[in-house]
């Protein structure tokens, strides 16, 4: 076997590029890791073990339905993060609230981290990939206590830290500390993920884009009439794209940043702000797609990573991938808003 870089062996190299560095960060990326390697280890049970596909019979305070797995997937990041002492608190689309963790030790964490343990859960009984998302902020309440909201509603631009783990054909982790995307594939057979995927970069062009088209008489005029160009270019034989919609963003989202593309999930007149929460999903996404090289805005010239969050579970209409894709279906939204304004004058 050549020589292959783990991503143990990665974690280690980078933290030694940073020699003020006293090893926090990399500990808690080997929680993530650690505690991806056993939720995988479920995911790939689905189907053979019954307790855990289908509901919990509970709902999140979002009032979507609990999946089993969404709830194992909660508690082992929990698990796994809180025994590192790397964090003074945890916020999850499972969790209604955040969680301070109360020891001593993790009053003296730095970081808190926010993720998705399961995102794409509606997927988990029918084999699809599902994926989790985290990201990572330096705490802004005074080392030694016990962590407040303030910690938690940063902008995105103060990540330290963001990725995903994705459950796919193969299992990956993709993250980034803001230096570059790297990917690491997982081998099941020895229990290690190694690099894969180094410094990945987001095409600026792409002939994919995915959205929920279901959605469609809900959208706002200019996403439709984006989606029409996308459909019904001159000459038909030079159609450059092609629709790709798994509903597990993660996946959406990890095809596009590979081969170029666009993601979209806008407001609609049934959700004003969209589905997708800023904190523990787009966020993470912005900073990896923008360390990429990509691009991620609310449709409207606003940059994801900009939004000031208000609270733990906030919405945004959400448009991620390729640059000049994301540029031009932001064409189309401002040219509709200008037709728009000029008939009500
Ligand atoms: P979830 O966090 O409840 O899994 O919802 C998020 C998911 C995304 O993974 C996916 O892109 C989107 O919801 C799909 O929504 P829709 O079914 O409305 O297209
Ligand atoms: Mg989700």
């Amino acid at each position: 076997m050549g020589r292959i870089t783990t991503l143990g062996e990665f974690i280690v190299q980078s933290q030694s590029n940073h020699p003020e560095a006293k090893g926090e960060l990399s500990r808690l990326l080997s929680a993530i890791r650690l505690a991806a390697k056993v939720v995988n280890s479920q995911t790939n049970k689905a189907g053979l073990v019954d307790n855990i596909m289908g509901n919990v019979g509970t709902t999140n305070v979002q009032g979507e339905q609990q999946k089993k797995l969404d709830v194992y997937a909660n508690d082992v990041f929990i698990d796994a993060l809180q025994a590192r002492h790397e964090l003074c608190g945890i916020a999850s689309e499972e969790e209604d609230d955040f969680v301070a963790f109360t020891s001593k030790e993790c009053k003296n964490a730095k970081y808190v981290l926010l993720m998705d343990p399961l995102d794409g859960s509606s997927n988990i009984d029918v084999n699809v990939s599902i994926g989790t998302i985290f990201s990572i902020y330096q705490r802004q309440s005074p080392v030694g206590t016990v962590a407040t909201m303030e910690d938690f509603l940063q902008k995105g631009v103060e990540q330290v830290a963001a990725g995903y783990v994705i459950y796919g054909s193969s299992t990956m982790l993709v993250y980034s500390t803001g230096n570059g995307v790297n990917g690491f594939t997982f081998d099941p057979t020895v229990g290690v993920f190694y690099l894969s995927h180094p410094n990945m970069r987001c095409p600026k062009s792409g002939k994919i884009y995915s959205i929920n088209e279901g959605n469609y008489p809900h959208l706002p005029s200019g996403v439709r009439n984006y989606i029409k160009h996308c459909k019904e270019l001159d000459p038909p034989t030079k159609r450059p794209y092609t629709a790709r919609y798994i509903g597990s963003l993660v996946s959406d989202f990890h095809r596009n940043l590979i081969k170029g593309g666009i993601y979209l999930y806008p407001s609609n007149s049934l959700a004003p702000n969209g589905k997708l929460r800023l904190l523990y999903e787009c966020n993470p996404l912005a900073f990896l797609v923008e360390d990429a090289g990509g691009k991620a805005t609310d449709g409207r010239g606003k940059r994801i990573l900009e939004i000031e969050p208000k609270e733990l579970h906030q919405r945004t209409p959400f448009f991620i991938g390729s640059s000049n894709m994301v540029d031009e279906v932001e064409q189309f939204l401002e040219e509709s808003d200008t037709r728009k304004a000029v008939e009500v004058m």
